[in-house]
């Protein structure tokens, strides 16, 4: 049995997701950020965190890929060219959407005020709206790495939610369209059903 630390508003979404993919059952620890329950599993306060048993793993990307290797389920194997292009679409979503959109975040609410620099966000938007149209130019088939759903477009798709949620301009058709598919997916469901208890 698994347990989740975090919330279905942060990025243990992604985890949760993975969880419900992969049909594995899970407790879920509520625990905001840099919350006294967080800094329990994290010393850095971040969420989310999973324990597996004993072992103790944090991280969004790393916990879902652990999964995915553990389950043998939503990855090209390890050792394998296929393996090393989902690992490379994994990194590229982390540097070009999860940073920007996270540098947004310390701009907006969480650093300090006076460490806020409102003007960042222009040029964050304007990477953003770059990046989105590569995915899109990206996109080979029903899910990111052809035929079967990997790691990657559940990170892509948490992304562009964030985005929505964040005030990003709207992704385009293309974009918002397989984005939607993916949403309509049962495990995707089950982790938006919880947000509501
Ligand atoms: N790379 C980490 C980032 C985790 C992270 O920054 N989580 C946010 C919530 S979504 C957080 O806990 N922020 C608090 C902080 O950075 O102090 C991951 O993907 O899990």
């Amino acid at each position: 049995m698994y347990t989740v630390i975090g919330g279905v508003k942060t990025r243990a979404f992604r985890v949760m997701w993975m969880l419900e993919e992969l049909g594995q059952p899970y407790d879920l620890i509520p625990a905001a950020p840099q919350s006294a329950e967080a800094r329990k599993h994290n010393p850095s306060g971040k969420v989310p965190a999973l324990l597996d048993g004993d072992e103790l793993l944090t991280d969004s990307v790393a916990i879902m890929q652990y999964l995915a290797d553990k389950h043998g389920a939503l990855t090209a194997p390890a050792g394998t060219a296929a393996r090393a292009r989902q690992d490379a679409m994994l990194f590229w979503l982390i540097d070009e959407f999860d940073a920007v959109l996270w540098a947004t975040a310390k701009h907006s609410f969480v650093f300090p005020k006076e460490q806020r620099v409102p003007q960042i966000k222009d040029s964050l938007n304007a990477e953003f709206a770059r990046s989105a149209k590569v995915l899109t130019e990206r996109l080979d088939g029903p899910f990111l790495m052809g035929d079967t759903i990997t790691v990657p477009d559940l990170l892509a798709v948490h992304c562009l939610n964030w985005s929505i949620g964040a005030g990003f301009a709207p992704v385009d058709d293309q974009l918002a369209e397989w984005a939607s598919g993916l949403r309509k997916r049962d495990a995707f469901k089950a982790v938006r059903a919880r947000e509501t208890v």
